[in-house]
């Protein structure tokens, strides 16, 4: 597929002033609509030109650098211009304002994503993977999008593709050839693969929601009885004075966010109200409430109790009922004011003794909550993080899993095929190629049985 027909224009460089400024052309009129104003050698593919852009007056607009990228060896597949100027907001302003008096048209947002993607350049996934790598902050959240683009996660969504489309071929054999009652796939050998890939599903849809929190930042709530010092730990922690602190109980009224970059991970930290079984009145009720919706959503809770008026069994005796819910997220308790406690308590896992006043154990807490999320799976390169994927491998998994069954009771190639067909073009929403015409160009490309 070439040439959505008309030529789209855009600045590609952020919208701020800047050393270097880059507006792109993309369609079959880029190069014409740019030689219109441009004063310089006539551009060689992909080499790059200085020369200058001029008003319609014959004044001097820029000093550029242009390059020419032909169709179909561009981002987008179609004719690709780019041209590098002064980063000033006036003049990249003006550049695709002769643009479209050239007789190109303002792009519209991802629009020359989704024009590699038509023109088979990206995959649907892909694509994602590019919006999501400009928009990583953190480590992860890059080595997530890489991974997506062309690694681990890239590679596993196609090799089920590859299989499962193997499998259906022979089966396809198999049917064509029905009244000769043989078998070209093996029942034990497609059990096997079978059983693989289910499981490797399944941990791929589990992966889902560090996947999605590594992503976009991770929720992190910090939770425990009034005065305990969530918020002294939280400007601990982002060495910054956010939340107001005081001896007064109750301090914290309304749920307080902040993102903090740590050992690769970009967290949102919370920090809430302080739990207790009777609010003096109802705006702490309220800040109760908004604190367990926080515990609720959050990938992991520290819970900071006060380590001299409270010993650790007692806080992990007491704080489900104060979290307010059965179904907690992994905890990491933080036992506070460790200063005025006159023998350190015991190392013990997932427990951190810490003086969130005068800093003592704060990196201990830190290595602590780095661990904790790579032991959830936060580090792994193979994590969902689009709902769409989510989605589509629910559903493939659950044609996996009937289709195991129709092989373990004995069911009819017809119906396995169907289910495989199914669980094959799930995986082909992802990638945005579902073309049951690939199952029958593979049958016929492998092997050659007749028109
Ligand atoms: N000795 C000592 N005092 C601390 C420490 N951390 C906090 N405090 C004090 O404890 C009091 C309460 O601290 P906050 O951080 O406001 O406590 P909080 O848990 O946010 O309290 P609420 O917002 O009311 O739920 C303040 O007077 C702090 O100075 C610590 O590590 N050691
Ligand atoms: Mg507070």
């Amino acid at each position: 597929m070439n040439g959505m027909g008309d030529t789209i224009v855009a600045v590609a460089t952020a919208w701020a002033p800047a050393a270097i400024g880059i507006v792109r052309l993309s369609g079959p009129q880029a190069l014409e609509i740019v030689l219109a104003f441009w004063e310089g050698k006539k551009p060689r593919p992909r080499q790059a030109h200085y020369g200058v852009l001029r008003e319609a007056d014959g004044s001097l607009l820029d000093q550029v650098l242009l390059t020419y990228f032909p169709a179909p060896h561009s981002y987008t597949g179609e004719d690709v211009v780019e041209i590098a100027c002064h980063g000033s907001l006036y003049i990249l302003r003006r550049v695709v304002e002769r643009c479209i008096e050239g007789g190109a048209r303002l792009a519209r947002p991802g629009e020359f994503s989704l024009r590699a993607f038509l023109n088979r350049k990206l995959s649907l996934d892909q694509a994602e993977a590019v919006a999501d790598l400009i928009q990583a902050q953190s480590a992860a959240a890059h080595r997530l999008a890489m991974s997506q683009l062309t690694g681990a996660y890239y590679e596993k969504v196609r090799r089920f593709r590859a299989q499962l489309i193997e499998l259906l071929a022979l089966l396809e054999l198999e049917l064509d050839f029905s009244e000769e009652d043989v078998e070209f796939a093996s029942r034990a050998q497609l059990e096997t693969l079978l059983v693989a890939m289910q499981t490797e599903i399944q941990a791929l849809l589990r992966s889902y929601r560090v996947g999605q929190a590594v992503r976009q930042g991770i929720p992190i709530a910090i939770v425990g009885r009034p005065n305990a010092g969530k918020s002294t730990l939280l400007n601990a922690l982002l060495a910054e004075d956010r939340a107001i602190v005081s001896d007064l109980p109750g301090t914290t009224r309304d749920t307080v966010e902040e993102r903090l970059f740590l050992g690769g991970y970009e967290l949102r930290l919370i920090d809430t109200a302080g739990l207790r079984e009777n609010p003096a009145d109802a705006i702490e009720a309220e800040g109760i409430r908004r604190a367990r919706e926080k515990v609720r959503q959050a990938f992991l809770i520290l819970y900071v109790f006060d380590a001299a008026q409270e010993t650790l069994t007692e806080a992990r005796t007491y704080a489900p009922a104060l979290l307010g819910t059965e179904s907690l997220p992994p905890i990491i308790w933080v036992g506070n004011k460790a200063d005025l406690l006159s023998v350190s308590p015991a190392p013990e896992a997932d427990v951190v003794f810490i003086s969130a006043r005068n800093g003592t154990g704060l990196q201990v807490l830190e290595a602590a909550i780095v661990q904790k999320l790579e032991a959830l799976g936060a580090g792994s390169e193979t994590l969902i993080a689009h709902a769409r994927h989510y989605e589509s491998f629910s559903r493939a998994q659950v044609a996996v899993e009937s289709a195991l069954a129709l092989l373990r009771n004995g069911g009819g190639t017809e119906l396995l095929a169907e289910e495989l067909r199914a669980a094959q073009a799930a995986i082909g929403e992802i990638t945005g190629e579902i073309t049951p015409d690939e199952v029958l160009g593979h049958i016929f490309s492998h092997f050659c049985i007749g028109k």
